[in-house]
């Protein structure tokens, strides 16, 4: 039953089970933040979500963080507990242990990370002293703050240097990744880290080119694949095991579980510092009911279907790529080989921000984020560019000719000039289709 308090419109898409059963609930106990929640459930399930790093959990995970196992303190690791009365969360957290390593093909997992910025902070935290230099992407090109951003810790408390990826204008495929200027760089600095990951690279990394030049000077190569998690781990993007030392990720993206962080590695001794530098060097009590959900989501992550679905963001993408560049709009390194695309808008209308651009897709119920694109010139609250990606419109089940269908949409939003009636109208077919595919349940 829908929850009297949605202000979703009649005949809206379905709501998930999890949020109806949960509203039921809170509409007496506390209706303020049930009218939130039933909004926000009825925002999921009539638009169409395009955020490259968002996706939609199964009811199995979302009901898994709700659950009797947030109700414990369990400060230590399986067995080795500063409090009385772990037993379950011992057997929680061993078996998301287990199956992340079965997942990622590794021998050692701490799954406590809160999030990707606490798991990238925790291997800093065991490697390295204030003052030493990490390599990594330029920001704005593609990269992340806890990656060494002048705002972040990382960039405040460490000497990062930055590798730009490939500019030149009078080409239409620039944006890749230059592992030679990458190579020099790391001569040049020898930093101790070299991260190699990335928030908005649309193209296949090369983990093993990356640890040849780690090994060259004697760096650690870290691979931060929080974007590309679940398609490593359903076999749509090269393992960065065994190149890579460390391994860090979220498990909220491509991976589909619950929002928090891991942290991976096959080296015995860099798993006893890493779990040393997660509790208690940077978080205290672990949360349980999201270590939980994780084992949750992990064990769905190791069933077959979840191998469709990781060649399927991948398929959809690269529909989507190719429909909206047929359309005349230009996408950085010219498409993708992952989940998203990155559409550099200086090409098709200089004057048009991402800012702008994704405020109309919204209105027309497409949910995009504004992107820095590389030698970015504005602001990252402006920018010139979107970021794209498949991750949550495959969980809902749409495959190519619905990407053919929402890239026309797109096209159609971004040469209307900001005409709301435009992406009304738009935004009136979106809700038809989001009918027809509602979200798990
Ligand atoms: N905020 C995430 C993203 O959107 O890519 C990265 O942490």
């Amino acid at each position: 039953m829908t929850p009297t308090t949605t202000n979703a419109p009649t005949g809206a898409p379905p709501m998930d089970s999890v949020s109806t059963g949960l509203l039921n609930l809170l509409r007496d106990h506390d209706p303020e933040i049930a009218s939130v929640l039933a909004d926000e459930a009825a925002r999921q399930a009539q638009t169409i979500e395009l955020i490259a790093s968002e996706n939609h959990v199964s009811p199995a995970v979302m009901h898994t963080m709700g659950s009797c196992m947030t109700n414990k303190y369990a400060e230590g690791y399986p067995g080795k507990r500063y409090y009385s009365g772990c037993v379950n969360h011992d057997r929680a957290e061993q078996l998301a242990i287990d199956r992340a390593c079965k997942l990622f093909n590794c021998t050692f997992a701490n799954v406590q990370a809160h999030s990707g910025a606490n798991a990238n902070l925790a291997v800093y935290y065991a490697l390295l002293n204030p003052g030493d230099t990490i390599l990594s992407v330029v920001l704005s090109d593609g990269g992340h703050l806890t990656h060494g951003s002048p705002v972040s810790i990382s960039g405040k408390w460490l000497n990062p240097v930055h590798y730009p990826l490939v500019y030149d204008e009078s080409r239409d495929d620039y944006g890749y990744i230059d592992y030679d200027a990458v190579e020099s760089m790391a001569k040049e600095h020898k930093p101790k880290i070299i991260m190699c990951g990335y928030s908005a690279y649309p193209r296949i990394i090369d983990f093993k080119r990356f640890r040849t030049i780690a090994d060259s000077v004697g760096a650690t190569l870290v691979a931060d694949i929080a974007h590309i998690a679940g398609l490593c781990a359903g076999g749509a993007h090269p393992s960065p095991f065994p190149h890579a030392h460390i391994v860090t990720t979220t498990t909220h993206k491509t991976l589909r579980g619950p929002r928090g962080g891991l942290i991976m590695t096959n080296d015995e001794e860099l798993a006893k510092q890493i779990d040393r530098a997660v509790f208690p060097g940077t978080q205290g009590g672990p949360l349980m009911h999201i270590i939980s959900a994780k084992a949750v989501a992990f064990g769905e992550a190791l069933q077959p279907a979840f191998k469709t679905y990781a060649k399927q963001i991948v398929t959809n993408a690269k529909t989507l790529a190719d429909e909206l560049m047929h359309r005349g709009h230009h996408l950085m390194s010219n498409g993708t080989d992952n989940h998203l695309m990155l559409m550099d808008l200086r090409k098709f209308d200089p004057e048009l921000t991402g800012k702008d651009a994704a405020l109309w897709l919204e209105q027309a119920g497409i949910i995009v984020n504004k992107n820095t694109v590389a030698r970015e010139q504005r602001s990252p609250f402006k920018t010139s560019g979107i970021r794209l990606g498949t991750p949550a419109a495959t969980t809902r089940g749409f495959t190519e000719k619905h990407m053919k269908q929402i890239g026309g949409w797109i096209d159609q939003v971004l040469r209307s000039g900001g005409d709301e009636s435009i992406h009304k109208s738009i935004a009136g077919e979106v809700i038809e289709l989001c009918r027809a595919y509602p979200l798990p349940h």
